[in-house]
């Protein structure tokens, strides 16, 4: 067992029932050019956590501990898309139209794929998902299933939507999870404090939070 120091308290982990979860780091999410920047968020928020990611990328690699990255995104005729998903914002180019890289979060496009700097290598599932959560309508439960994992180390985009939405669907699924902070990020600055205090909040109802310093200095000595 390693032990992290973490907010609400420590959080323990096996490195044998461990995975490391990177959500979302795709184009259009944090690239400049890409469909986030195009609804006029400010990217470079969400960019500050792509160096402590590829850090914790690599020393979990080394480890051999199971990671898994997602993508939000849909099926090319979009049947997978909820019309109200479809709807949602009144955009003038929404998701299926044609974005700045390709068409907005359709699976296949530039856009819609993982940013250079955190691409999976071989072994390393990735789980399309239609939704905000990784949970829903995808196969990620069976495999951690599989591999019987039982904690989840997470990073990703955004704190306040997929992270959050991901982290209470693995609770809830019987998964401890421990958020990175420096490895996660809002094109909210007010949302990331707000996300990262609920999770840790009430005895870390969500799960447990962490900067990934403190973590890799647990994976080193485990
Ligand atoms: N990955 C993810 O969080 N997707 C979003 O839609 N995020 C927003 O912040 N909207």
């Amino acid at each position: 067992m390693a032990t992290v120091h973490a907010e609400p308290y420590e959080f323990e982990f096996d490195l044998a029932t461990t995975a490391l979860m990177i959500i979302d780091m795709q184009r259009d999410f944090v690239e400049p050019g890409g469909f986030g920047e195009a609804l006029g968020n400010d990217v470079s928020l969400l960019r500050k956590a792509i160096a402590p990611t590829k850090r914790v990328l690599d020393a979990t690699r080394k480890r051999g501990l199971f990671v898994i990255h997602t993508r939000e995104g849909h099926r090319q005729d979009l049947s997978d898309l909820p019309e109200s998903k479809r709807l949602r914002g009144r955009l003038k180019t929404g998701i299926g139209d044609k974005g700045p890289m390709g068409r907005i979060l359709v699976r296949g496009e530039h856009g819609h794929d993982l940013i250079d700097e955190l691409k999976p290598a071989a072994g390393e599932p990735v789980v399309d998902k239609p939704g905000k959560g990784a949970f829903h309508a995808t196969d990620l439960d069976a495999m951690l299933h599989h591999r019987r994992v039982r904690q989840l180390i997470v990073c990703g985009v955004t704190t306040e939507v997929c992270v959050n939405t991901t982290v209470r669907e693995a609770n809830d699924r019987g998964y401890d999870c421990l958020v990175l902070e420096d490895c996660v990020g809002s094109y909210f600055p007010e949302f990331q404090v707000a996300a990262l205090a609920m999770i840790k909040a009430q005895g870390g109802i969500f799960g447990w939070v962490s900067d990934s310093t403190r973590f890799l200095e647990a994976l080193n000595k485990a």
